[in-house]
Order: structure tokens, then sequence, then C-alpha cells
């Protein structure tokens, strides 16, 4: 039983979310995701349009995840890993290198982020319409 972990805001769910999510579920059998509370997302400067526990709700809707933990700070990763048994660390690549420092403990993996779609991105267009 292969074991893949990854973490994120999820906000406004999009096809990005889901080919980073179904792409990662392909490592193994079992997919968690760290998703990002409120608090956090306040840390990581995010101010996300659904709260926690309706972005909760829509991934777990996913068929790709099994299980989603809250993600409440940036230094939770290597104790979840241990905790949650993770073979594998699973990130976009617009994260690329940052999350090395895990490889004493799991596979890390980088893979390519889906081009010009983004939460940043929607908003945007929606706004100037
Ligand atoms: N993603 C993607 N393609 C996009 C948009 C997002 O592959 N067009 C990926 C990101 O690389 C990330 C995941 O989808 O792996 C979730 O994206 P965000 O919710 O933007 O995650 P982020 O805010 O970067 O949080 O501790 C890690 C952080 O919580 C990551």
């Amino acid at each position: 039983m292969k074991r893949v972990i990854t973490y994120g805001t999820y906000d406004l769910l999009h096809y990005g979310h889901i080919n980073l999510l179904r792409r990662a579920k392909a490592f193994g059998d079992y997919l968690i995701v760290g998703l990002s509370t409120d608090r956090f997302n306040q840390i990581k400067h995010k101010q996300a349009y659904f709260s926690y526990s309706k972005r909760k709700l829509l991934l777990e809707a996913i068929r790709y995840v099994d299980l989603v933990i809250p993600e409440d700070t940036w230094d939770q990763k290597l104790e979840d890993i241990h905790r949650l048994e993770v073979d594998i660390f699973v990130m976009g690549d617009d994260w690329g290198g940052k999350f090395d420092f895990l490889m004493a403990s799991c596979e890390v993996v980088y893979l390519e982020r889906t081009k010009e779609i983004s939460t940043t991105k929607i908003k945007q267009d929606i706004f100037v319409r």
C-alpha cells in the first residue's frame, strides 16, 4: 500500500488542481491531502473564497482523494509523513526544490503545473467581466 501526500489551499477548485491530484494518486494507492486551514492561509497571505470546511467537502468528493487533513503550519510535513507512513510527497513544480529536505523521509516528486489556470486568474477574469 503506497501512500502519497500533497498539500495546498485548493480554493475555487479547478482542472489544474484535478490534474495534480490525479497524477499524485497514480504514484500509489492512497492519497492524503494536507488542506490549508483558514488560519494557515493567513500565514500564506492567501484569502480563500471558500472556508476550510467547504474546500474540504469539495476535495473529499474527488475520486483520487482518500483522506483530507488540516495543514496548519509550514513545518508539520515531516511529522505528517512519519505519523501517516507516507511513501511519496508530491507538489506542483512551482514548489520545485522547496521540499527537498523531506527526501530523508520519503520520495519527493514535483509535477508540472497545468498552464494558464489558477485561482487568481479565475478571480481576475470574473472581476473584469
Ligand atoms: N497546481 C497545479 N496547476 C495549477 C494550479 C495549482 O498543478 N494550474 C497545484 C499546485 O502546484 C499545488 C496544488 O495544485 O501542488 C494546490 O495549489 P494551491 O492551492 O495554489 O497550493 P499552494 O497555495 O501553493 O499551497 O505547504 C504547501 C502549500 O500549502 C501549497
